[in-house]
């Protein structure tokens, strides 16, 4: 604890499960974060990127606000910026208590922390295939009346784009943002990783998706952090020294 209370800038990682998170911390530095590990880390891991700048991998949601509560108590903020790293699966839907954590991360806005909403993992959303039904089979005023309204556009039209598009990319996130009440500008849509294995069709996905303008962890160092940091009085020189990281296992 006492290390994480010294006087450098440092980013913290936070989200439900699964989200993405380690993955993140990995994509962006190098480190070896153990992401999808079968046992589930309870700790929050603090990486060291050079002497002004670190990175927070927080394990689970919850856990960052019992920290901060902790820290708060003795007037030490634990950190400076927040990347808090959503589901896009979920949709800006409160399943996971998104909403409370939503709610505190403002609270940590308002105390000016600097805070990067990023709906992640957008790819699987974004390349999915739509499944080919037989439209007899379906009852389209059965949909209508119980509110799927997602499923019945897919039905009504047949030939509906298996890929999203640029305006899908926005209008989502237009909505999500909505959905939790977030300032736009502060939430990106994003992908850190790709389900594809095969290097040619995961190339092939990674422009497709970079062509409808998702964004990725590079996105997230090169602009925001680099502005985040550069608002923060952080030297020229440490600036690029941290975005330029990469963590090599000695
Ligand atoms: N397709 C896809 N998979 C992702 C993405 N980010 C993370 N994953 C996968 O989701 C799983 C959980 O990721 P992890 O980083 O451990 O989540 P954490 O629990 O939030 O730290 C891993 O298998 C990752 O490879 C993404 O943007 N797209
Ligand atoms: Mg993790």
């Amino acid at each position: 604890m006492r290390t994480l209370l010294s006087q450098d800038f440092a980013l913290g990682v936070i989200g439900p499960g699964k989200s993405g998170k380690s993955t993140l911390v990995r994509e962006l530095f190098g480190f070896d974060t153990n992401q999808d590990k079968e046992k589930r880390t309870e700790d929050l891991h603090s990486y060291r990127v050079n002497d002004d700048f670190r990175v927070v991998d927080f394990p689970h949601m919850t856990a960052v606000f019992d920290s901060v509560r902790n820290c708060f108590t003795c007037n030490h903020a634990l950190v400076n910026a927040v990347v808090v790293v959503l589901n896009a699966e979920q949709g800006g839907n409160d399943k996971d208590g998104e909403g409370y954590v939503i709610a505190k991360v403002k609270e940590l806005a308002k105390k000016g922390v600097h805070v990067l909403y990023c709906f992640n993992q957008c790819d699987k959303l974004a390349l999915k295939h739509k499944p080919v039904r037989n439209q007899r089979n379906i009852d389209k005023f059965g949909l209508y009346e119980s509110g799927k309204i997602e499923q019945m556009n897919a039905v009504n039209d047949s030939n509906s784009l298996e890929y999203w598009t640029e305006e899908h990319v926005e209008a989502k996130r237009i909505q999500w943002a909505t959905n939790y009440q977030l300032d736009l500008e502060k939430c990106w849509m994003t992908f850190c990783d790709l389900e594809e294995t095969d290097h040619h069709k995961s190339m092939k996905n990674y422009r497709r998706l970079r062509q409808i303008k998702l964004r990725t962890h590079s996105d997230i160092k090169t602009e925001w952090l680099r502005e985040v940091l550069e608002q923060n009085s952080v030297s020229e020189r440490s600036i690029g020294e941290i975005v330029h990281f990469r963590y090599e296992e000695e």
